[in-house]
């Protein structure tokens, strides 16, 4: 019989829950959040979140383990010995979940691209990170392992969290300088439970640097003058750590009344259905009324300056997350295509009434953005729309096809 099913299966928080499902050979399906059973079942829309049996519902990482770990072996030793160990192990679960991971997060995002950079902010969480890394580097001077001389739950936990700290920030002077939580992070990613999810791990030799962003700048210094919206500040919710989107009070495409096809059926069609079969005959009979609804090619502005494919995927995140005041009024697609250090952002956008300006204007970097209204007679229009909607085909970029190797969906 089924034992449930996990949601969530790109973020970091869903490593030792999928860690634990393929050691332990349980039987739990794992799937992505835009499930729309997910979305029903869990409000705050955090990643992961689990369904057991008769409608078990739980949230919260660590839950979640504990329940997964006890499910396959209530006795399992990556609990601990004894209750003074599980207390241990709890300790450094939820010192890594709470303390650790949304300051790593505190410092790459912002020199990603995936939220803007202040310095001093990043400068504090950096030292917070510092402060809270000399505890493991203190007890891993003395022990091999988080908790005794075994491997547990707490290690495995720990450095599956850390490997956001390891891909973006502590490169070869910090782990000189961190030598035994280097030592076990290695050692930990290389055991099979944590290696079966994460693979082969290559070390960084550099920490990220922020590079001053100079598009937003100059996309930024024209809006000043342009009558405001209420535009949310520019405080990007990120995954990993930071609470989802508080509602708008009034978005200025409100006063456009109701649509005939409100967004959230489409939403969910596109999320269950064949795209290709289904999905995309539905949007064109059911979604798209060009009376009340506008197609648009979005192109980033600046691609020559994207370097890793992923960051440019983390742009696209970063850009979805400032747009979500304007969730009603818009649903796109945006791909990344090409290769790492080569590579650009293009995608689609279907958007409440005519203009794209009142929908797009909410996040601060819309204007690095290049807008193309799209007419669907157009059988190339058309056909890309529906390639953004599929991801199936290369990508046509100047007569040379492209291979999209990320994307996002704004929904
Ligand atoms: N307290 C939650 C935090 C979960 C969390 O923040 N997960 C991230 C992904 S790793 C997420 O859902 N981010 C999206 C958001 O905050 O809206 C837990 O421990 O599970």
């Amino acid at each position: 019989m089924s034992l449930g099913t996990l949601f969530g299966d790109q973020q970091i928080r869903t490593v030792p829950p999928k860690a634990l499902i393929k050691h332990f050979n349980l039987d739990v399906k794992i799937v992505g959040s835009d499930d729309a059973a997910y979305q029903k079942a869990f409000p705050l829309k955090k990643i992961p979140a689990f369904v057991g049996p008769k409608g078990f519902k739980l949230h919260e990482v660590i839950a979640i383990s504990i329940y997964l770990i006890n499910l396959a072996d209530p006795k399992s030793k990556l609990l601990g010995k004894n209750a003074k160990e599980y207390s241990e192990i709890l300790k450094w679960l939820s010192l890594s979940n709470m303390e650790l991971l949304p300051n790593i997060a505190n410092v790459f995002k912002p020199l990603t691209g995936a939220s803007p950079y202040n310095k001093k902010n990043v400068d504090e969480a950096s030292a917070y990170v510092e402060k809270v890394i000399s505890l493991y580097e203190a007890r891993l001077a003395e022990y091999t392992y988080l908790v005794g001389e075994r491997l547990t739950f707490a290690d495995v936990f720990s450095a599956a969290l850390l490997v956001r700290g390891f891909e973006h920030l502590f490169g070869a002077d910090w782990r000189k300088a961190h030598p035994n939580t280097s030592r076990w992070f290695k050692t930990v990613i290389s055991q099979k439970i944590l290696h079966d999810i994460i693979g082969d791990f290559t070390f960084i030799e550099k920490a990220k640097e922020f590079v001053p962003p100079k598009k937003e700048k100059k996309a930024a210094a024209p809006k000043e003058a342009a009558p405001k919206k209420e535009k949310k500040p520019a405080a990007p919710k990120e995954e990993d750590d930071i609470p989802a989107e508080a509602p708008k009070p009034k978005h200025p495409l409100a006063a456009l009344g109701n649509p005939k096809a409100a967004l959230d059926e489409w939403k969910r069609v596109y999320s269950n259905e064949e795209t290709r079969e289904v999905a995309i005959p539905w949007f064109w009979k059911n979604q798209y009324d060009p009376e009340e609804w506008s197609l648009w090619k979005v192109d980033y502005k600046y691609n020559d300056e994207l370097t890793l494919t992923f960051m440019s995927n983390n742009l696209v995140g970063g850009f979805f997350n400032r747009l979500s005041a304007s969730t009603k009024y818009l649903f796109g697609c945006l791909v990344v295509y090409g290769e790492n250090n080569n590579n650009g952002i293009t995608g689609f956008f279907l958007v409440r009434g005519q203009e794209y300006a009142p929908a797009f204007d909410v996040a601060p970097d819309w204007e690095s953005y290049a807008y193309t209204k799209l007419d669907p007679k157009d059988e190339e229009s058309k056909k890309f729309i529906e390639n953004m909607l599929a991801w199936d085909q290369p990508v046509d970029v100047n007569g040379e096809k492209r291979e999209i190797a990320d994307g996002k969906v704004f929904k």
